[in-house]
């Protein structure tokens, strides 16, 4: 019986924020959501006013929802910043800017972990709640923050990112608490079990790089029997957005969609790169990967499930050697 497009298959992704976001946004529009489970990083989770936030997790949960302030690509549309202003009159720092309906979702969160429930459990409440059907869980319910080593001085990334805007030479990228976390329930089961599984165009240092980080993820993935298909963040040798190139430029990577294949390199079967980058090619197959490109901008709901139909096309069409 022959598969139609994302009917049958068992998806499981491996997801940072907005970039990633973008693509599970096409995807949902053509699987199943039963068939789709997401991973997502939790190297950004930070505090603030102690509540416990998880940016990525939220980004892919507002979006998939079809909430998510789409200008931005993180937040919720719409939303009011009175709590952040009287906030700042108080004297509290505000540069992280965290709205109104948002900070809803971080006190829910806050007040959960607190009773007791992990993150994972939280995570189920409010995607259930938000109405999703597909299955959204964080890499790991232990803690790990990605921490970034300057010139001067070691920061959490969001500080690196939204307060000094990126503006750091990065010495050093550190998976604070990786050597304790554990992955949480299901994610090594979902990889095992994929008949596909798609690594996101996220950052690859700090969004994959970080759930590749969580104990048995990297060797699910090499022993999985799914076929494992990335797509690359780096087009024409340059970011659509955020610091990765900056980052990569820093600790002396090559800003380009072969580096990224390099880091996959030990798992993984098909990389689908930009058309800009298609002289690329024979470098990626040089390392016994499937290179494949097409365009993969994406700005319109159909660029995202155009993506996502060709990822789940030559996904079917590969056999594995
Ligand atoms: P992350 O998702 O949390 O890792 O962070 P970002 O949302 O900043 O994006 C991560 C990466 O996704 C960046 O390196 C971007 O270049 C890449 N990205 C964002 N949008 C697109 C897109 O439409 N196509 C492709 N190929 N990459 C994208
Ligand atoms: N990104 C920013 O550039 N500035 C912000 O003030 C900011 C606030 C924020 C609040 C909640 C949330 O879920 C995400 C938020 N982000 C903000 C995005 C976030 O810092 C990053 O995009 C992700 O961590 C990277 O995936």
């Amino acid at each position: 019986m022959p598969k139609f497009l994302g009917e049958c298959d068992t998806i499981t992704a491996l997801a940072g924020g907005v970039g990633a976001a973008k693509l599970l946004d096409g995807l949902s529009s053509i699987v199943q959501p039963d068939k789709l489970t997401i991973i997502v990083n939790t190297g950004d989770d930070c505090e603030f006013y102690g509540l416990h936030i998880s940016p990525d997790l939220d980004i892919i949960a507002y979006t998939l929802a079809g909430l998510v302030d789409e200008e931005k690509g993180w937040g919720i549309k719409d939303d009011t910043f009175n709590c952040l202003e009287m906030l700042r009159v108080y004297g509290h720092d505000t540069w992280f800017k965290l709205g109104d309906r948002d900070l809803a979702t971080h006190i829910h969160r806050t007040v959960m972990l607190r009773s007791g429930y992990k993150l994972s459990e939280v995570t189920r409440d409010i995607c259930a709640k938000l109405g999703l059907r597909q299955k959204i869980i964080p890499m790991s319910d232990d803690y790990f923050a990605t921490k970034i080593r300057t010139d001067k001085d070691t920061i959490h990334f969001q500080e690196y990112l939204v307060k000094r805007c990126s503006s750091d030479v990065v010495r050093e990228i550190i998976y604070e608490g990786a050597e304790n976390a554990k992955p949480a329930p299901g994610v090594i089961e979902s990889i095992i079990d994929a008949e596909i599984v798609i690594v996101c165009p996220s950052n690859p240092l700090v969004s994959i790089g970080t759930i590749l980080a969580v104990n048995g993820v990297r060797q699910a993935l090499k022993e999985t029997k799914a076929k494992k298909v990335a797509v690359s963040p780096i087009i024409g040798g340059t970011v659509v957005k955020g610091p990765a190139d900056k980052m990569m430029r820093s600790l002396g990577i090559e800003v380009s969609a072969s580096s990224v294949a390099k880091l996959y390199s030990d798992f993984l079967d098909i990389f689908v790169m930009d058309e800009a980058d298609a002289p690329l090619v024979k470098e990626v197959e040089r390392l016994g990967i499937k290179a494949v490109v097409t365009d993969t901008l994406m700005k319109a709901k159909e660029d995202k499930i155009r993506l996502a139909r060709f990822i789940l096309g030559v996904a079917s069409t590969f056999r594995k050697a």
